[in-house]
């Protein structure tokens, strides 16, 4: 081995050491509904070395990057074993996307990456890239991803390379190492941001959809989608309603989707999803809540008004800024909460709070007026509700 190699090396692990066992800090007061943390729970840079370098000196002896990782970001999560998984999006500087589990003892730190990333069996029209994987364990037993499958558009023009068809790819498991990959969803449109409903309803596995005229323009789809499919080995979608809607001047006026699958509470489910609206800056991605009935789930009890999280400080740069998106969360058997949510789509950090806090989020935040006569009202209220107590309060 020489010298150049060797110090290389060890240069290289000491960083990598000091990245996955650092401890990442609980940013208090926070706002009370949720707390950030101080550092990323997954990045590029937590991929190991021996997927980024050859480290043999042999055939590598100036131990120079062989493979480029440069984002680990909206990453499905799910509680296996005992263990905080992530199911991340890497990207290779090839711009390929392609999934890793990322495993953590305690959900807020320590993510290490399994070994081999996901071996994803291909179908027969195999797409160029997958992404944003939803996982679902489904009370039929297995636990389920659902994905972005994106192909070139067939019917791009001459020299557009850019046309894309976005369809969603279905895989499942037992273990998360193996998995049985189902025909892509059949839909009139295209679809992003499908997410499989962890129960069955009706005796039918439930989909939310979001259809999409184009591969990036949500156009006349209207939001976030819910459909029944009789047949999860051959998923059709035939009746789609619109069950979380998009409205002028809000923070998901241009598109929105569904994060992960929601959680169940005694006051009904509990939704994570984002919004995206347009700015001079270009668009801008936010984190949203609702809630539905537990007797239908697809119907609409709450919807506080605007944004949960929106980017701040470095959340707000990266390969593609000012977005925030999830795809992941994980609540305890005792309430606690992991909001997981990507930045940029170039890393990932995690949020807590409990199923306590977001349900009152939900249920005791003004819902939106859609005008500011509205929001003052509202403000209004609330400033006189206070100033009335602690006047009374005064000795
Ligand atoms: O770049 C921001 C996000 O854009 C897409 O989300 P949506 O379909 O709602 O526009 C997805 O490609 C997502 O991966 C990405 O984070």
């Amino acid at each position: 081995m020489n010298a150049i190699f060797k110090e290389r090396l060890e240069l290289l692990q000491q960083e990598y050491n000091a990245l996955i066992s650092r401890k990442n800090k609980r940013v208090v007061p926070g706002n009370g509904i949720f707390e950030r943390y101080e550092y990323p729970i997954l990045t590029g840079d937590h991929a190991p070395l021996f997927w980024r370098y050859d480290l043999n000196p042999e055939t590598n002896p100036l131990l120079v990057e062989r493979f480029g990782i440069h984002a680990a970001f909206n990453a499905g999560a799910i509680k296996f074993n005992g263990k905080y998984l992530l199911m991340a999006r890497v990207e290779g500087s090839d711009r390929k996307s392609f999934f890793a589990v990322a495993e953590s003892p305690n959900g807020i730190d320590q993510f290490r990456f399994w070994d081999y990333p996901v071996q994803l069996p291909q179908v027969q029209d195999p797409e160029t890239n997958v992404y944003d994987m939803r996982l679902t364990a489904h009370e039929d037993g297995w636990i389920y991803g659902v994905f972005c499958a994106e192909h070139k558009d067939p019917q791009a023009a001459d020299g557009d390379l850019s046309s894309a068809i976005a369809k969603a790819g279905i895989v499942r498991t037992r273990d998360l190492v193996k998995w049985e990959r189902l025909p892509d969803l059949v839909s009139r449109s295209q679809q992003r941001n499908v997410v499989l409903h962890p129960e069955f309803v009706n005796g039918k596995y439930a989909l939310y959809t979001r259809p999409q005229d184009g591969f990036i323009d949500a156009g006349k789809g209207g939001g976030i989608g819910w459909a029944l499919i009789d047949d999860i080995t051959n998923a059709v979608v035939k009746d789609e309603k619109i069950i979380n809607h998009r409205y002028y001047h809000t923070i998901k006026e241009v598109k929105n989707g569904e994060g992960p699958h929601p959680i169940k509470t005694s006051k009904g489910w509990l939704h994570l999803a984002h919004g995206v609206r347009g700015c001079a800056a270009g668009l801008r991605y936010v984190l949203y809540m609702y809630m539905t009935s537990l007797n239908d789930p697809s119907e609409m009890i709450a919807e506080p008004a605007g944004f949960l999280m929106a980017p701040e400080g470095e959340e707000r740069v990266g390969d593609v800024s000012n977005v925030l998106f999830t795809n992941g969360w994980i609540a305890d058997d005792n309430g606690r909460i992991f909001l997981y949510y990507a930045s940029s789509d170039t890393r990932m950090h995690v949020a807590t709070t409990t199923v306590e806090r977001l349900v009152d989020y939900c249920l005791n935040t003004a819902p939106d007026g859609y005008r500011s006569a509205t929001s003052v009202e509202t403000l209004t209220q609330l400033i006189r509700k206070n100033l009335d107590y602690l006047s009374k309060q005064q000795p």
